[in-house]
């Protein structure tokens, strides 16, 4: 009697702790790469989307957000994704180039004519499109955040025209969009990773580099470097991937979820960026770095039609080239 008493509560035991397994197993915790410091408005974002994630499919899925580039630097986490690797994340367009080579078209020197003209164009059509190019990456991007635009900043001696860019040791990401660019204003593009950039600028091994003013700032990279020159060569906008494994898996409820996480996160991210803009630029100009205007930039649009000739070439690349440029006429 004792003993079946026994065995009848160590299998209830066994079953519920089955049980737990079973809704521990349907837990998932996805795990996001970012590249930036937690207060950074993408930072910020992610979080957001995490939290909404959890909240809206009651806990199956939630969100853990890795700072500062802990899971490595970008193109390895790019790759990560082929692995499953690394779950959701935000990738600037010109690094997603280069494995995706539409993404390199939104990511094109003055391609778009404002901020809004880059927001109409990827939160439409284009923007799905760009989204079934990751596919093959085991990417689906869920929402666009900003990237502001990249200007020059440099140690030495103040960028006023294309002429002062020639042979400057310029750091770029490693990516060929970037090294493109900068090589066709006729500077030498160093490749190196967003973490090295402060060591690089401080020993002499770059002259400068180029970024928007909240990752200027936030890599305190103006501690060293005084001029920023804003030529805005580039706008580049940055993606809410997630893995289109963790993505094929979700039911129709969920990926609605999903899909409306990020695209309210998006707004945050927008938002956060226009005040984090001018926080930045008073942090900067605080410390003494010279912002140098740059009146006529017809010279550097110029400069660029090297990089149209080897980034625009398929007829795909050119039809969505034309489209984006329709986008909002
Ligand atoms: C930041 C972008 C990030 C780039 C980084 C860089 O958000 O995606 O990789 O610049 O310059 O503004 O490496």
């Amino acid at each position: 009697m004792s003993i079946s008493w026994r065995l009848g509560r160590a299998s209830i035991l066994a079953l519920s702790a089955a049980l737990v397994v079973t809704s521990a197993a349907q837990a998932r915790e996805l795990r996001g790469w970012n590249l930036h410091v937690p207060d950074y408005p993408g930072s910020i974002a992610m979080e957001e989307f995490a939290a909404t994630i959890a909240e809206g499919t009651e806990g199956r899925y939630s969100g853990s957000v890795f700072h500062n580039g802990q899971l490595g630097d970008q193109r390895f986490a790019i790759e990560q994704f082929a692995f499953d690797g690394i779950d959701f994340a935000v990738f600037s367009g010109g690094s997603l180039g280069d494995f995706a080579p539409a993404l390199n078209i939104v990511s094109m020197p003055y391609v778009f004519r404002s901020q809004e003209h880059m927001f109409e164009v990827l939160d439409g059509e284009i923007g799905e499109r760009l989204s079934d190019a990751l596919a093959d990456h085991n990417m689906v991007a869920l929402a666009w955040y900003t990237g502001g635009s990249r200007s020059f900043y440099t140690v030495r001696t103040a960028v006023r025209s294309v002429d002062d860019l020639q042979g400057l040791r310029i750091r770029v990401p490693d990516a060929d969009i970037f090294v493109a660019t900068v090589e066709a204003l006729g500077a030498n593009a160093t490749p190196l990773a967003f973490g090295e950039v402060y060591t690089s600028l401080q020993t002499g091994v770059i002259d400068g580099a180029e970024n928007n003013a909240p990752s200027f700032e936030s890599t305190r990279h103006y501690e060293v470097a005084k001029y920023y020159t804003l030529d805005e060569h580039l706008m580049v906008p940055e993606a809410l991937v997630v893995s289109k494994t963790v993505w094929d898996g979700l039911s129709p409820e969920d990926r609605t979820v999903f899909r409306d996480a990020a695209r309210a996160s998006a707004q945050t991210q927008r938002s956060l960026w226009a005040e984090r803009e001018a926080a930045s630029a008073e942090v900067l100009q605080e410390a003494g770095v010279e912002f140098i205007e740059v009146e006529d930039k017809q010279p550097f649009i110029d400069a660029m039609a090297p990089v149209y000739e080897r980034f625009v070439t398929s007829e795909e690349a050119q039809a969505l080239l034309a489209d984006i440029q329709a986008t909002g006429n």
